[in-house]
């Protein structure tokens, strides 16, 4: 059976036994991981449905998510929602309660609601981790994966100051092979022209395949 067969199966069919106490033995013997006997079997899911059960991808992908986790502790380790209630209470992102019709989840932000003052790009970026995490228990957004929009209406220079290059880094790890959800488009609409220095921080460092997902609509000013 191939991957994407295999991605069709659900969490407790035996024929995926083998790949997750493989993906459990590869991780048990890379030594950066000292947790891994405490790892459920769909926590290992998540990552082999993310790389269509290819073991030794999905072992890459499990070691840069605990590294990346490790390294931005300050958005990483405080993910209850009080954190960032107010922001939350918002409508400056949302989960569509539809799938599109290739079953991927849509997530929308809309940038012009997150007010620069009030809330940190720490902040915000928790929040995008805290519904990637949610979403990633869903077995069919393992498979389908997402589709983002970007609504840029109302970027401003307090937003473009907040993004560093250490921050852009930490964008583009996560959109790449940081987290075990598949990118499948990145739609930024409604994007000021200076919003291109940001977005050139981040391009770089996205993987020639995130980049053809990325598709950007110019909204000239
Ligand atoms: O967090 O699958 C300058 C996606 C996103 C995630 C995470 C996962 C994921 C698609 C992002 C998208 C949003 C964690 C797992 C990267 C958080 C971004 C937070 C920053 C502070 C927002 C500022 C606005 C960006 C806008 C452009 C970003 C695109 C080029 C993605």
């Amino acid at each position: 059976m191939n991957g994407p067969q295999l991605n069709d199966l659900p969490d407790d069919s035996e024929l995926l036994e083998p790949h997750v106490s493989s993906l459990r033995r590869r991780a048990l013997q890379a030594s950066e991981l000292s947790a891994v006997n405490t790892f459920s079997d769909g926590f290992l899911i998540k990552f082999l449905r993310a790389r269509d059960f290819d073991v030794e991808l999905s072992l890459k992908l499990l070691l840069n998510y605990q590294r990346w986790r490790r390294d931005s502790p300050e958005i990483s380790t405080c993910l209850s929602p009080s954190s960032v209630l107010g922001l939350l209470n918002t409508s400056y992102h949302a989960v569509l309660p539809l799938r599109d019709h290739t079953g991927s989840r849509v997530l929308v932000y809309r940038i012009g609601e997150w007010i620069p003052k009030d809330w940190t790009a720490i902040q915000v970026f928790r929040v995008s981790l805290m519904t990637s995490e949610i979403i990633a228990m869903e077995t069919e957004t393992q498979r389908q994966g997402v589709k983002v929009v970007f609504d840029l209406q109302g970027w401003s220079l307090g937003h473009a100051l907040q993004i560093n290059p250490s921050l852009a880094k930490k964008i583009s790890s996560v959109l790449s092979d940081s987290f075990p959800l598949k990118v499948r488009g990145i739609h930024l609409v409604n994007v000021p022209m200076f919003f291109r220095p940001v977005f050139s921080m981040i391009r770089p460092f996205l993987p020639e395949k995130i980049k053809q997902r990325v598709s950007t609509v110019y909204f000239i000013q």
